[in-house]
């Protein structure tokens, strides 16, 4: 079988991903003795419109997962026990990882406040491998903040994430470059980074299921479907990510896009598509813990012409509702007043970034940070 690599293997990184195990419902159970070995769950409020956050492992064991509502939750697990967020706790936690993780190396990018990659491909040059790093990193955690943590170890973020993933919870997986490719082979493509839901649904039409399918595929196929995506589908198909580990990426913005099958004309339906745009952007703010001054849309019409309109708020924001509350004011201002619309994307997105604890006024902040988490994950009944 001909080497699908292209990178040869002395030249390949080391690449470690950690992320902790149930980490807000792991910090509860620590906190709390007596939720120790129960089913609990952190998030909303489950007699009213809340919304599952995270929930312990014993929890999942019911079907239980995040983003389900939490009265769902409840009919599957009436044991359960519902706690709300306390944010205050999990970013302490967080930043006991992160300095945990910047003592290996300074090449640490953290992904949200409970995952990070670490490049270690200097800091395995005088011989130590990188699984002991990972062993290491795994036990400072557990000695320091009394959570678990999972790890993989590949030789690219793709792979050294579907490591940490694989023998979840409190497992160490890893990876080694001549069995990248069997790794992948039986994966169904959903598992991949950059397939959603729909495209695994259009890939499934094209009778691509699994990873193998996906190798199989003819590279100008994928282009054709997916464009420039098409390209990265071929490369990760063969195990090829390039994408380095970024330390110091002080994140510019937080954005969506959606390309349309067909193009639309009817603005309410555009107005639509911008809300549920900017519910996604709102969870996505919380989970990595950043906020923004301003929202801008993007709006391509029919004819390729690609136009934006941004508005600056005089505080950072990240709540759901005051992301959505320019919107309709945005696309009036993108629409042409004389002809009707046709619009092939849209996107919206948050930037002139802030810390969240920068953005507010420390009075209630924490109780409206734990409100928003529990309100913003859009499944709504
Ligand atoms: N989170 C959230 N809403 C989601 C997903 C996650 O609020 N829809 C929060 C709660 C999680 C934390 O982010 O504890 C980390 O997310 P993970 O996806 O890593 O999930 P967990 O750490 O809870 O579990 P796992 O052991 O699967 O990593
Ligand atoms: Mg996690």
């Amino acid at each position: 079988m001909p080497n699908l690599l292209t990178e040869p293997i002395a030249k390949l990184r080391k690449i470690i991903h950690v992320d902790m195990d149930a980490f807000f419902a792991a910090v509860e159970q620590r906190d709390h003795s007596e939720l120790q070995g129960q089913p609990a769950i952190v998030g909303g409020d489950p007699a009213g419109r809340g919304v599952v956050a995270t929930c312990s492992y014993e929890a999942r064991r019911f079907g239980i997962h995040s983003a389900m509502t939490a009265a769902r939750a409840r009919s599957l697990c009436p044991q359960a026990i519902f706690l709300r967020p306390r944010m205050e706790a999990y970013r302490k936690a967080s930043r006991q990882v992160m300095e945990i993780l910047q003592k290996y190396t300074p090449l640490v990018e953290p992904l949200s406040l409970d995952e990070a990659f670490l490049d270690v491909t200097v800091a395995t040059a005088d011989g130590i491998l990188a699984v002991q790093i990972a062993r290491e990193i795994r036990w400072c955690i557990q000695q320091e903040t009394g959570l678990t943590a999972s790890a993989g170890v590949s030789y690219n973020k793709l792979l050294a994430k579907l490591a940490s993933d694989w023998r979840k919870p409190n497992g160490l997986f890893v990876i080694p470059p001549e069995k990248g490719l069997d790794f992948l082979s039986p994966l169904p493509v959903g598992k991949l980074h950059g397939v959603g839901p729909a495209t695994v649904r259009k890939l499934s039409t094209l009778g691509i299921h699994t990873v193998l399918d996906l190798r199989n595929a003819e590279r100008e196929t994928l282009i054709a479907q997916f464009g420039k995506t098409g390209l990265w589908f071929y490369e990760i198909a063969r195990g090829i990510d390039k994408r380095p580990v970024q330390p110091s990426r002080q994140r510019k913005s937080v954005g969506a896009e959606r390309t349309f099958p067909q193009n639309i004309n009817d603005p309410q339906i555009m107005l639509t598509h911008l809300q549920e745009m900017a519910s996604q952007i709102s969870a996505r703010l919380i989970t990595i813990g950043l906020a923004g001054r301003t929202i801008s849309i993007k709006v391509r019409f029919s004819d390729f012409e690609t136009i934006t309109r941004a508005y600056t708020h005089v505080q950072a924001v990240w709540r759901k509702e005051d992301l959505i509350a320019c919107l309709p004011d945005l696309l009036g201002k993108a629409l042409p007043v004389e002809s009707q619309p046709s619009i092939r994307l849209l996107g919206v997105s948050v930037s002139g970034m802030l810390r969240p604890e920068e953005s507010a006024t420390n009075t209630g902040q924490m109780d409206l940070l734990e409100d928003i988490l529990v309100k913003s994950h859009g499944v709504r009944r």
